[in-house]
């Protein structure tokens, strides 16, 4: 006689649960939440990502995101958060200065912490972020900085060609982040052009991509800068309202306290050199993050507004048919790219959170580090604040004789 076998156990189920309170909710919040939502969606994680609670100051908007996003709950003030023993992820995707209090905040009550970019408004802040996470991941507790161009497959991809020597020895890295949604002199003065909000401008909010990105790419670190900043429009209309980049101007009128571009060269550890530029005032460009790496075996050069290619050139081909390659990464041994579509089904820039989700639960599951640290995040921080000395101390820059 046969018998039946009993029903599959629920797997989802006996999956431990990870729940994740998350502070801020605009235009970060909003790819965040995807992110939580997807990832186990998606990936087959270790841990079954409960999105518990939802915070942000007005009660109405934070009760309209959580039911948007599918939030369990929500909060208006941080610390109530920080304090609720029901969470166990503090995800921060606030404006930077809010930043240090809140994951110093998360650490000391034992909850792990993921954090936007860049870590902090200053080296201070980093190194006592840094510091807390150092001492709190004794207690195995994780902390990571969400640097969300690391998780474009093709950026990962770049990272392995590198490590794999394929690129040989590095020269020169060119890396620039274009935007131009500040082009208008009339755009409000939201609070990512309010130094005390953001602590810089275009340096700190896409520069400090482009720097992770470099150091990331090449495995090396910066140690020296030469940097020139610009702010073309020092007086905009306050904001009646500003969600993410956009806004409505009030009468008012107040002073611009950051740059609005930012261009530096950059000595690596190592020998390597870079130049680097950061701007809001790049008319048509939209969100190029692009970056270069040239090295003795090869090159290879990735641009987020086409982010499913990768250009690779290899100079140990053939010079009659070697040139720069575009590489299509969608295939299923692309980082990443198994969860996801059959080869030339094209992915986006909202994937890069899913995988940031996926790479730190997995790491918060295994005990494992997820990278960047908030050590990582310092280093940022500390060239951020050098290119700032660099431009402040302008004697560096020689006149052109006539
Ligand atoms: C605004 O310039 C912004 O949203 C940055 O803050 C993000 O880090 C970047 O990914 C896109 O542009």
């Amino acid at each position: 006689m046969t018998s039946t076998p009993p029903p599959p156990a629920d797997a989802a189920a006996t999956v431990p649960a990870l729940r994740v309170g998350m502070v801020g909710h605009a235009f970060m919040g909003a790819a965040h939440s995807h992110a939580w939502r997807t990832a186990g969606r998606f990936f087959d994680l270790p841990r079954r990502v409960e999105m518990a609670a939802v915070c942000g100051r007005d009660a109405a908007s934070v009760r309209a995101s959580a039911e948007r996003y599918g939030w369990e709950s929500c909060e208006t003030d941080w610390r109530a958060l920080v304090a609720r023993p029901d969470i166990d992820v503090v995800d921060i995707c606030t404006p930077g200065d809010s930043h240090a209090p809140i994951a110093l905040a998360a650490l000391a009550a034992g909850k792990h912490v993921l954090c936007e970019k860049p870590l902090a408004n200053s080296v201070a802040e980093a190194e006592e972020m840094a510091g807390a996470a150092e001492r709190a991941r004794a207690a195995g507790v994780r902390s990571m900085v969400a640097f969300n161009y690391r998780r474009v497959p093709a950026m990962a991809l770049a990272r392995q060609l590198v490590a794999d020597g394929r690129l040989g020895r590095i020269h020169q890295v060119r890396a620039s982040y274009l935007q131009d949604w500040l082009v208008d002199p009339e755009f409000p003065l939201a609070w990512r052009l309010r130094k005390d909000r953001a602590g810089s401008g275009a340096l700190g909010d896409l520069g400090a991509h482009s720097i992770d990105a470099a150091q990331y790419l090449t495995g090396r670190r910066i140690a020296s800068v030469g940097a020139l900043l610009e702010t073309f429009v020092t007086e905009r209309p306050l904001p009646a309202s500003s969600s993410g980049l956009s806004g409505t101007a009030s009468g008012e009128r107040g002073a611009v306290t950051v740059d609005d571009a930012a261009v530096f060269t950059a000595r690596f550890e190592g020998g390597a050199i870079g130049v680097f530029e950061a701007t809001r005032f790049a008319t048509g460009h939209k969100n190029a993050m692009r970056i270069e790496i040239s090295g003795s075996l090869g090159s290879i050069a990735f641009d987020a507004e086409s982010m499913n290619e990768l250009a690779f050139h290899d100079r140990t081909e053939d010079a009659a048919t070697a040139g720069f390659r575009r590489l299509l990464v969608t295939e299923p041994t692309h980082p990443y790219m198994d969860a996801w579509w059959p080869p030339g089904h094209l992915i986006g820039y909202e994937h890069s959170f899913t995988h940031q989700v996926r790479d730190f639960v997995t790491a918060v599951a295994e005990g494992t580090d997820p990278r960047p640290s908030f050590a990582e995040g310092l280093q940022v921080q500390r060239v951020l604040a050098a290119v700032e000395s660099s431009a402040a101390a302008l004697g560096v820059h020689i006149p052109v004789t006539s």
